[in-house]
């Protein structure tokens, strides 16, 4: 398959070997309450990629591609949080903190799942990710290699932290990542439009970007 109208140049991809990657779109970062508010973040801002996520999420499964989400999760004792994160900033509830959905960024809590229009179904991966990047004490690296991937497509939030920081660890791996441009979004617009130009500029030096208009049409082609 062929998106022509990726960015900085067309991206080739056989179904079977991609696997289409969402960010952690879990509660905690989208609805009020969560870690994204109590760091000062409008969470409104994020909802607007929900319909685009939904309908590629919803394709991808259709053609039977493997579907990956991930959430930003901590164990409930915080072991696995150094205090550089913990500590890090001025927030209003702090990692593992009690907030309106729960203990914020701990798993198994309210907040830390995914909502509920992307809901991960039977046969999907879940990877609990206690950094910003989605490889980072994870093991996806190796369920990706026995599973024959090679290339991803990305979407979630938030655009310049985890799904760049998720993206780049991608690239040194030696995967061909496509950001998809309207399944993304950050608190700060300014810096998801330079991470758009960051991902595909010095000819992809980190990947390809595409609107996903482009990925639907290649599945019906
Ligand atoms: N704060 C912010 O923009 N993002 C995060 O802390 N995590 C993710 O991006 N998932």
């Amino acid at each position: 398959m062929r998106i022509g109208q990726a960015q900085p140049l067309p991206y080739d991809f056989a179904l079977e070997k991609t696997a289409l990657v969402l960010i952690d779109m879990q509660r905690d970062f989208i609805e009020p309450g969560g870690f994204g508010e109590t760091l000062g973040n409008d969470v409104s801002l994020l909802e607007a990629i929900v319909p685009a996520t939904k309908t590629v999420l919803e394709a991808w499964r259709q053609a039977g591609g493997l579907v990956v989400h991930t959430r930003e999760a901590h164990k409930p004792d915080l072991s696995d949080c150094p205090p550089a994160k913990l500590n890090r900033g001025n927030p209003t509830l702090r990692i593992g903190d009690a907030g309106p959905m729960g203990r914020i960024l701990v798993m198994g809590e309210p907040g830390n799942q995914i909502i509920d229009a992307l809901a991960p179904i039977d046969g999907e991966l879940v990877i609990d990710k206690p950094g910003k990047g989605m490889f980072y004490g994870t093991g996806l690296h190796e369920k990706l290699q026995a599973r024959g991937v090679t290339h991803l497509l990305l979407g979630g939030v938030t655009t310049e932290v985890c799904v760049q920081t998720s993206m780049r660890e991608a690239n040194d791996r030696g995967y061909d990542g496509l950001l998809l441009e309207d399944c993304t979004e950050s608190y700060f617009p300014a810096f998801k439009a330079a991470t758009l130009d960051m991902v595909r500029a010095q000819s992809g030096i980190v990947g390809w970007t595409a609107p996903s208009a482009a990925l639907l049409s290649a599945l019906r082609d």
